[in-house]
Formats: C-alpha cells, sequence, structure tokens
C-alpha cells in the first residue's frame, strides 16, 4: 500500500519548477513577493534533496534486504564543501535545473553561492573522507560514514589591516534549517562519562566489572545524503550531535535558579559545538577526549543495534562489520568495543579481544611526532577509568606476547608499550591502533615505507610486515575536474567522445595521443586561460588586486605549516624581486610574468605559522604596490581558503608548489588535483608526488631537494655544526631584516621566523634546499616561455593521472581490507 503510493520525482523541467515553487510556498514559506536568492536557493535544495532521499531509500532498503557485510568509516572530520552543485551533477539534472531557475527569473549559479561549506575538518585528512565517500556511494559500496556534528566547523579567516590572520566563528548550520541533513529525532544513545568501576554478578553468576556512576549525555543522529554518480544509489554520512538527557532543570528553575536550570543543557551542547581546529598538532584537551569518546560510543551502539537486528551471532561480527579508523582520532572504539563484549555482553576476553582485532583497521596520516595522539593517563582514568583499565589489559596481554618472542630486551618492550612511562604517563593512542586492528595502512608509498621503517618498526619484527600496507590516496575526479573544471570536462569528453573517464579515470590515458597535436593544445591552453580569468576577476572582485591572466599563476595553497614550507617560497618571491630590481629594461623583457599566490589557515595557536603569513602579506604589499617593476610580480594571499575555493584555484593553476621538507608529507591530495586539472607541479621528493611523477613521467614534473634518507644526516650535521645559510637566502634575510618589508619595527617582528633557520637548526632544511628550490624555479620560467611543450605536459599531466582516483582507493580499501562487495540496486 505505502509503495503503491510513492511518485518518484521526475527531473523534467517542468516537474522541477513545479516543485521549487511548491518548496517555496510550504517549505521556506515565502511567496513570490518576497523572494531573494537565499530563499530561492533553499527551496531548490530541498527539492534535490527530495530526489536524493528517494535514492538514499532505495540504497538503504537494498542493503536491508541484502544484508551484505558493511563497512564503516569513523572520521572525526568530514570536509564536504558545498553540495548543491554537485548533487544536481550526480543527479545529471543540472541543465535542467538551470532553466527551471531561469524560468522562475533566477540564476542558478548565484543560488549556488548562497550555500555555505560543510567544513568540518581542518584538511586533508577530512577532505579524503569526503571523497572517499563520495567513491564508496558511486561504486554502491555498502559504507556509511560516521562523524561529529560540529557546530562550528573551521574557523573563517580573516586577514585584518595589518596583514595577520585573526579568527571567526564558522556557523555554518544556516538558522532557517540545513536542507542536506537530516535529523533523526528517534536515534539517540547515552553516553557516559567519569564514574567508577565496581564489580557485579551478571544474570549468569558470573563477576563482571561495570562503569557505574558520572555524567551521561545524550548523542542525536543528523543523516547527510552522499550522492554518487551515475547511480541510482546514495551513500550516508551519520553525525552525531550532543544534546542533554534532560534539557531542563525544572526544580532549579521554580527556584528561580535560570542559569543552573539550562546549565546541564549548555554542558551537554558544548560538546560537539566545535572542531578542534589543529592539522597534523595534537593538544591533548580534556574536551577534545571527550569528543573523541562520545563519537565512538555512539557510532558502536548504533553498528551494534543493526547488527543484533540481523539476528546473528557475536562471532560473526567480524564478517558482517568493517570498521576503518581514519587517523588515531577514533581509536578509542578499540578499548570501548572490547568493555561492550566482556562487560556488557558477556564475553570472555580473548573472545571478545578476537572480535575486535578482526574489525578494526588503522589507516595513519603522518608520521611528524607533533601530530601523533598521546592521552595523559590520569585524564584517562578521571573521564574513561573503565577504557583504562581495558587499554592496561590490552598492553599486559599484547607484552606478555611480545616478550616471548624477544626475551629480555626490556628496551624493546618500553618502546613497543601502549604506555609511555613519562610523567605523568602517556596512552600513545597509535601503538593502540595498531595493536588493536587487523591491518594498519599508510597513504602513499613513501609515507607505508616510513611507517614501517621509522614509526612501527618494532611492531614489524612482531607482527611481520603483512599486517602493514600502501593504499595510496585518491581524490574524486566528480567534485575535482567534472564539477569544477566545465570546460576541461567538455573538451576531455568531447576529445574522448564518452564521459566514461568520470568513474573510470585510467580514460584519461586516452588524451595522450592529443599531446602533440596543436589545435587541440590551442583548445586545451584556452580553457585554462578562461580559468585563470575567472581566479583573476575573483581577486579583482575580492581583494582589489589586478593581475595578468597572462602572467604564470603560481599557487601554493594549503594549511600554513613549517614542514610544508610556506616560508621558503616566500623567501625565494623575496629573491625574484630583488632579482627584478636588479635588471635593466632590455633584460626584463625576457622575464616571465609570475602571479604567486598563496592560500590557506594557520592553527589558531601556531606562532610561526602565523608569522609566515604576515610575512606573505607584508610582501605582498610592497610587492604589489611597486610600479617600478611593471607587473612582472604579483603576490596574492587568498583569505579563508575553503573547499569552494579551491573549486576556483585548482583549475587556475599553471604551477604549483607541494614543496614539503622529505619525508614530512605523509601523502598530499591537492597536488593530485591540481596535476588532473593540467598544472604542472613544483614538488620534492615527498608523498605522492613521488607516484604522480612516476605516472605522469619525469619530465613532466619539477622535482627538487633533499631525499627523505639525507634528511636525518644533515639535521645532524646542522644541529652539530650550524647552519650553513645559502648566500641567495643570505640576501633575502637581510633584505627583510633591514626592514625592507614594512619597515624596522615589522622587520622586528620577524626576529623569531628568521630565527628558526638560523639559531632554531632549521629543522625543515630551507636552506639546504634553497639552490636547488631557485633552480628549479628557473626551468619553469624557460619551460613557460616555450608554449607548446608547456602545453603538451600540462595534457600529459591529466591523461597519466587515472591512478589516483578516489574510486581505485576505495576498491583497495574495499579489496585488500574490508573484505566488501558493492551491492546490486534494481
Ligand atoms: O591522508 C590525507 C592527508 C595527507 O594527504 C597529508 O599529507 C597529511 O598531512 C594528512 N594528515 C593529517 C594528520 N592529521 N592528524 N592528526 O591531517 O592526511
Amino acid at each position: 500500500e505505502w509503495k503503491s503510493h510513492l511518485e518518484p520525482k521526475k527531473n523534467d523541467v517542468e516537474s522541477i519548477k513545479k516543485d521549487i515553487v511548491q518548496q517555496t510556498l510550504e517549505t521556506v514559506c515565502r511567496n513570490p513577493y518576497n523572494l531573494d536568492n537565499l530563499a530561492v536557493y533553499q527551496a531548490t535544495a530541498h527539492t534535490v534533496r527530495d530526489r536524493l532521499l528517494q535514492d538514499w531509500n532505495l540504497t538503504q532498503e537494498a542493503i536491508h534486504d541484502q544484508n551484505p557485510k558493511r563497512c564503516y568509516y569513523l572520521s572525526m572530520e568530514f570536509l564536504i564543501g558545498r553540495a548543491l552543485d554537485n548533487a544536481l551533477y550526480c543527479l545529471q539534472a543540472k541543465d535542467n535545473y538551470k532553466q527551471s531557475v531561469k524560468d522562475l527569473g533566477f540564476n542558478l549559479e548565484d543560488l549556488l553561492e548562497q550555500e555555505r561549506d560543510a567544513a568540518l575538518g581542518n584538511g586533508g585528512l577530512g577532505r579524503l573522507a569526503a571523497c572517499y565517500m563520495d567513491a564508496a556511494a558511486t561504486l554502491d559500496y555498502p559504507t556509511w560514514g560516521y562523524g561529529l556534528r560540529y557546530q562550528y566547523g573551521i574557523f573563517k579567516q580573516i586577514i585584518n589591516g595589518e596583514g595577520y590572520q585573526t579568527e571567526m566563528p564558522d556557523y555554518w548550520l544556516n538558522p532557517n534549517g540545513n536542507p542536506w541533513e537530516f535529523p533523526r529525532t528517534d536515534i539517540k544513545y547515552e553516553v557516559q562519562f567519569y564514574g567508577y568501576v565496581a564489580t557485579k554478578v551478571n544474570e549468569k553468576g558470573e563477576s563482571r566489572m561495570s562503569w557505574e556512576g558520572g555524567d551521561r549525555v545524550q548523542a542525536m543522529a543528523y543523516d547527510v545524503p552522499i550522492p554518487g554518480f551515475g547511480t541510482k544509489g546514495c551513500g550516508n554520512i551519520r553525525l552525531w550531535s550532543s544534546k542533554p538527557l534532560k534539557t531542563f532543570d525544572f526544580a532549579s528553575f521554580n527556584d528561580g535558579d535560570y542559569e543552573r536550570s539550562v546549565a546541564d543543557q549548555t554542558k551537554a551542547e558544548n560538546l560537539t559545538s566545535v572542531l578542534y581546529p589543529n592539522d597534523n598538532h595534537n593538544v591533548g584537551k580534556e574536551l577534545r577526549l571527550k569528543q573523541e569518546y562520545f563519537f565512538v560510543s555512539a557510532s558502536l551502539q548504533d553498528i551494534i543495534h543493526r547488527f543484533k537486528h540481523t539476528n546473528s551471532a557475536w562471532k560473526d561480527f567480524p564478517d558482517k562489520v568493517a570498521v576503518q579508523l581514519n587517523d588515531t582520532h577514533p581509536t578509542l572504539a578499540i578499548p570501548e568495543l572490547q568493555r561492550i563484549l566482556i562487560d556488557i555482553e558477556g564475553l570472555e576476553w580473548d573472545d571478545a579481544w578476537d572480535i575486535v582485532t578482526r574489525v578494526f583497521a588503522f589507516t595513519n596520516h603522518t608520521v611528524l611526532p607533533e601530530a601523533l595522539e598521546c592521552w595523559s593517563v590520569p585524564m584517562m582514568e578521571k573521564i574513561l577509568p573503565r577504557h583504562m583499565q581495558i587499554v592496561y589489559d590490552i598492553n599486559l596481554f599484547f607484552l606478555q606476547k611480545f616478550e616471548k618472542v624477544f626475551q629480555n630486551d626490556r628496551d624493546m618492550l618500553n618502546r613497543v608499550s601502549i604506555i609511555e612511562e613519562s610523567n605523568p604517563q602517556q596512552v600513545r593512542m597509535a601503538y593502540l591502533a595498531v595493536v588493536g586492528s587487523h591491518t594498519v595502512n599508510g597513504v602513499a608509498a613513501l609515507h607505508s615505507e616510513l611507517i614501517k621503517t621509522e614509526l612501527f618498526s618494532e611492531f614489524i619484527k612482531y607482527y611481520g610486515p603483512d599486517k602493514f600496507i600502501n593504499i595510496t590516496n585518491g581524490i574524486t575526479p566528480r567534485r575535482w575536474l567534472y564539477q569544477a573544471n566545465p570546460m576541461l570536462r567538455n573538451l576531455i569528453t568531447e576529445t574522448l567522445k564518452s564521459e566514461k573517464w568520470v568513474t573510470h579515470l585510467d580514460e584519461l590515458k586516452g588524451l595522450k595521443k592529443h599531446a602533440e597535436d596543436t589545435a587541440f593544445q590551442k583548445k586545451w591552453m584556452n580553457v585554462k586561460l578562461q580559468n585563470k580569468i575567472r581566479l583573476a576577476d575573483w581577486i579583482k572582485r575580492n581583494l582589489d588586486i589586478t593581475v595578468d591572466p597572462h602572467a604564470l599563476f603560481d599557487i601554493q595553497v594549503k594549511r600554513i605549516h613549517e614542514y610544508k614550507r610556506q616560508f621558503m617560497n616566500i623567501l625565494s618571491v623575496i629573491y625574484r624581486y630583488k632579482n627584478i630590481q636588479l635588471l635593466s629594461e632590455e633584460e626584463r623583457k625576457d622575464l616571465v610574468p609570475r602571479v604567486v599566490i598563496f592560500g590557506g589557515k594557520s592553527a589558531p595557536g601556531y606562532y610561526i605559522a602565523k608569522m609566515v603569513i604576515k610575512l606573505i602579506t607584508t610582501v605582498a604589499q610592497v610587492v604589489n604596490n611597486d610600479e617600478s617593476i611593471n607587473d612582472l610580480l604579483k603576490v596574492v594571499y587568498i583569505p579563508d581558503y575553503n573547499v569552494s575555493l579551491a573549486e576556483i584555484i585548482v583549475p587556475a593553476s599553471d604551477l604549483s608548489q607541494h614543496i614539503s621538507t622529505a619525508g614530512t608529507e605523509a601523502s598530499g591530495t591537492s597536488n593530485m588535483k591540481f596535476v588532473l586539472n593540467g598544472g604542472l607541479i613544483l614538488g620534492t621528493v615527498d608523498g605522492a608526488n613521488i607516484e604522480i611523477r612516476d605516472e605522469i613521467g619525469a619530465e613532466n614534473i619539477f622535482m627538487f631537494g633533499t631525499l627523505s634518507d639525507q634528511v636525518a644526516d644533515i639535521r645532524h650535521r646542522q644541529k652539530y655544526h650550524g647552519v650553513p645559510i645559502d648566500p641567495n637566502l643570505q640576501v633575502v634575510l637581510h633584505a627583510i631584516q633591514s626592514g625592507e618589508f614594512g619597515g624596522f619595527e615589522t622587520a622586528s617582528v620577524f626576529g623569531p621566523l628568521i630565527n628558526t633557520l638560523t639559531y632554531g637548526g632549521d629543522y625543515y632544511l630551507i636552506s639546504a634546499d634553497f639552490e636547488q628550490y631557485l633552480d628549479a624555479h628557473d626551468r619553469v620560467d624557460a619551460l613557460f616561455k616555450d608554449t607548446t611543450t608547456w602545453a603538451k605536459k600540462s595534457i600529459l599531466c591529466t591523461s597519466g593521472m587515472g591512478f589516483f582516483s578516489a574510486d581505485r582507493a576505495t576498491r583497495e580499501y574495499a579489496d585488500k581490507i574490508w573484505n566488501l562487495k558493492p551491492i546490486t540496486l534494481e
């Protein structure tokens, strides 16, 4: 009866218009005399949401009926960006929507601009999670994401009048409701904190530990539909929001104590109110630990609830459920599942541990020591007393087994212990994740090697190498080419005579045979020019800086971090500027004009990174106002870099920079986005740059710098013999110190930054790499003058990127780790 009333939504123009009008009147409650872009955006979004919901229901029904093994991707971050444009493409309804909106007197592109980015992530790790959800939906895998519904995503970055970063809260949730989520008021779980551990006798008369007392909050689910491309299906990310168990303390209210009456509510809601704004940096704050536990507790309760519906036995749990831990942030899921199995479900330790270690797999995203999560034991004992006991037991049993293999090596036991014997003691979350998972993966070939030889080298000796694998990251071609670069999309489709490449990215290799075709090169480079004009217009409109779209656009956009070396980039810009000043009119004619574009946020408490931003903005001020250099150089800082801006920036690059100190950038994913869009890259021999080189050909990438296996030696030498400052770098540092950028007072502000090179030991090897870096820039300039060769390389870049599709990466996870098959959709 129910199904017979289900009328599938139609995507012809008349039906769409009817739906938009209806949503405007009935959901947004506005009438034709009282309309603006925001209201029509909301109505339009609701019509799209209805269409997604149909696919969502179809998928969930199919999963329910087929009851396959399911995978859950646990990630504290999902950096999704905007949803409307992406959904329209996935539904293959963009053209008809454009027409419908036009007929109703609006412009679809203006409506798209109304949407706030869902920015529930810091950078690469969160964006990767979003790409994998897109791929899993496209490939019909029964995969759900689990995350937190932060009320405030990553902060909004303002560059103030003095050129410093300041932060504003990102209230991304539209007060009139977010059309891209479905609140599930009926899906709620209690989450406990603090309290104590007692012994209790269960129904079978067995003595069991029990976590008692403490505080409780509620986790409520919000579902975010994730459309796939070219499928009838639709994926899901379930985000948890914290709510008080009881909203209101009536007793206090009646006593006139208003503040107390709402205190519990505020305290509970605070838990998921804000995303911690650190990328590759661990701060060890109590609220963050609570967020992590809240997240895994709610997710596991939900997963178990669903599993129990299938009436399967616990021993079958690992055949029905795979859980991927996106970095260590959800690692508490390991002791939490063990706790549920032994304390609540009554399993024996060994049986429970066997289940746990067959369910979880762990992705490591960093080898930087400052990013590795450690939680103080006293803090854990206070907030999660039972988990702390379980972690001790996990460690004890692991060390006992380890000791049998490596007898009498106390030092080694200390090194692999999950508990670090510091003061206070710390729980090493990465070690807990390794011990509790069946598979550990790194995110690019070099990174996965470093994991084996450095980070977890002692564990390999015990487990053998098979537990540690590589799955090189991938990006979704839907958002990062099809949607972000419509002109290139059309040219590729027209050339390959098919759109198959959108879901089979290897098809791009079909472009290779056109790489030397002059007519094709012309069309290709015209697309690039149009995208550069689009970005130049954005820069003019938003920053009032004029840049010439014919200049070489040289872009570095990513989180600001010492290891990513934006500092080295701006130092080379100063070098370039000073060189231009020295040249005669005649010599200048030979120069390639450059626009150097930076973007990215610094963690609010990261002083040195903030100084790098200040240096870039100060140099920009001076260079952009120096008429004597005839626009041969422009420097632009794009504030508040986010997914939506990346969609405009990435297609517009001639050159992008990925110049981390070798061995520090686990993979990088923006490198993939730029190359996919025909941008050449200037990069170090690090992360996925290496595999990009192997795929597109070494002759199509500008590579330079120290190799990762040389870094330790250089650091050692610098530590004991001081840092030999490169002579060109010396000139640049002198220019800064003598006040050429912002005067003497500003120069002193840069003191601590310069000290990181000189007295600080130049840990990131800027001086050691500087000469090679400048050489690489010379090679870039020389090649850019040869427009034909540049065009050929640009085409070869795109054509070689098939491997870096998120579809390939997701399939690898499904085959090598999750043992997961796609569902069938009728
Ligand atoms: O794997 C996604 C992304 C990599 O591409 C970056 O190279 C890496 O820095 C980043 N790692 C993190 C680690 N954060 N923590 N915690 O964001 O992951």
